[in-house]
């Protein structure tokens, strides 16, 4: 019996643009993420969230699901061009009912709603009028659309996450091209982040002095990173692993917990990498009540050889703005992979913990997702016998147990994606991560074997 600490939060998550469907329904305005996709050759096969798991339609069902597998903490996000359509101004009162309906439909079935203001899907409206994440104005859009989620809910939800993996933000969607709004440029990646975090601090600086002393919440923000470990024991590799960790996690990470970007950032990015004002950084630092962390695998990490070039590889395995790191990325051919060609690496979950109490001075943590796409599970028959699922997540939180109870990190929340199988992005329906089998045609929901299994985790808080 490995038994986790009394109070341990459990749960499961989502993201609106992946589940709810309802794309122009009631007022919703469009995001970049609709703009996105349905743009030809961005989305495996040309696919859409326009419907996704219609949870819009089918909520109150989809909680009843929470209910039936003893869900205790649900992570969700919020559209923000539900709530405002164009991101600022106006209130869609439509869409704040539909958020009241699920935060009170959560709430009477005892499940402790976690909200994600910003999961990627930026309003259209402020790509379109003042460049997005590229204008420093959209720190303040950011604010003003989190101001009116704390009025609105805060008297109901008391666990905010600004941010969802602003890395991806960044990286993805403004380096490579490959998500939303789907910019390719060396620069922008930095200017992109620099905004988010800015946004970040006065977010958190917004509900500070606006709502916590009396809504008695808290918020953080939720990075990710993939472990990076050295490829052999020479000081080169074990240096270039440890960059590697600081222009993944550190970039996001250091400006809030240790007050600039890391040094060797500064010296390898050179003018591409804004400075914080003063102002700004007293937002920032200290701006982050827990360290939210998605973790889903890891590669080794090696110096390059001298005068070659480093390639970019694959985007799901994490190698963007890799000509500025000068990290070669690898794949030891013994690791087990997901469908998503990720590496199923437990013992690297354990070192990611650690790195991050190490560095960041024994904060709460709370791994906010972490999880696997199987293959074969579109077909259902095939999907409910996830014992591959079972198996991960067990080894998963058997290196988080060994976290808290032998390395003494200060891990207090586990949540596994995602509640059910959902629109993964640039690949479309074609990756599973559910513990809910979703056929896309008729909107069917299955409990996988892996959804009881976890409810009896969570129930026992701990494993067998
Ligand atoms: C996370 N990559 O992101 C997201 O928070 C979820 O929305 C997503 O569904 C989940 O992981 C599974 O992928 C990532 O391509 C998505 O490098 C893609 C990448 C990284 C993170």
């Amino acid at each position: 019996m490995k038994q986790f600490p009394a109070g341990f939060t459990w749960g499961a998550a989502t993201a609106a643009y992946q589940i709810e469907g309802g794309w122009s329904q009631d007022g919703r305005g469009p995001s970049i993420w609709d703009a996105f996709t349905h743009t030809p050759g961005k989305t495996n096969e040309g696919q859409t969230a326009d419907t996704a798991c219609d949870h819009y339609n089918r909520m109150e069902e989809d909680v009843a699901l929470m209910k039936a597998m003893g869900l205790k903490s649900y992570r969700f996000s919020f559209a923000w061009s539900r709530l405002l359509p164009t991101g600022r101004d106006t209130v869609n009162e439509e869409g704040v009912a539909f958020y009241n309906r699920l935060i009170d439909a959560l709430l009477a079935n005892g499940i402790t709603p976690w909200v994600t203001l910003y999961h990627w899907d930026l309003p259209l409206a402020l790509q379109m009028e003042t460049d997005g994440l590229l204008n420093p104005e959209v720190a303040d859009q950011f604010a003003r659309y989190a101001e009116v989620c704390f009025e609105r809910f805060g008297d109901r939800v008391k666990h905010w996450i600004t941010l969802n993996e602003p890395w991806c933000s960044a990286v993805l969607g403004h380096g490579i091209g490959y998500f939303a709004p789907g910019r390719v440029s060396q620069s922008e990646p930095y200017i992109a982040a620099h905004n988010l975090i800015r946004a970040h601090g006065k977010i958190v600086d917004v509900y500070r002095r606006k709502f916590q002393s009396w809504q008695k919440g808290v918020i953080g923000i939720t990075n990710n990173c993939d472990w990076r470990e050295p490829k052999t024991d020479s000081a080169a590799d074990q240096a270039a692993a440890q960059r590697s960790m600081e222009f993944f996690l550190g970039w996001f990470a250091d400006p809030i917990y240790r007050g600039d970007y890391p040094a060797v950032m500064r010296e390898m990015v050179g003018d591409r990498l804004p400075h914080f004002s003063a102002e700004d950084m007293a937002l920032i630092r200290g701006s982050s009540d827990f360290f939210g962390l998605n973790f889903y695998g890891g590669m080794y990490a090696s110096e390059p050889p001298a005068g070659q070039a480093v390639t970019t590889i694959k985007p799901t395995g994490n190698g963007g703005m890799a000509a500025d790191q000068r990290v070669e990325l690898s794949d030891d051919p013994k690791w087990e992979k997901t469908d998503m060609d990720w590496n199923v690496v437990p013992d690297f979950c354990r070192k990611m913990l650690g790195w991050v109490d190490k560095r960041y001075g024994h904060p709460p943590i709370y791994i906010t997702e972490n999880g696997c796409a199987l293959p074969g599970e579109r077909d259902v028959t095939v999907a409910v016998n996830d014992t591959r699922r079972i198996d991960f997540v067990e080894r998963y939180l058997t290196a988080c147990h060994a976290a808290i109870n032998t390395d003494g990190v200060d891990l207090r929340g586990y949540f596994l994606w995602s509640l059910m199988d959902n629109f993964e992005w640039a690949l479309g329906f074609s990756k599973r991560f559910g513990l809910h089998h979703v056929d896309f045609t008729t909107g069917q929901r299955t409990p996988k074997q892996s959804a009881a299994w976890y409810g009896g985790v969570m129930a026992r808080n701990g494993l067998e």
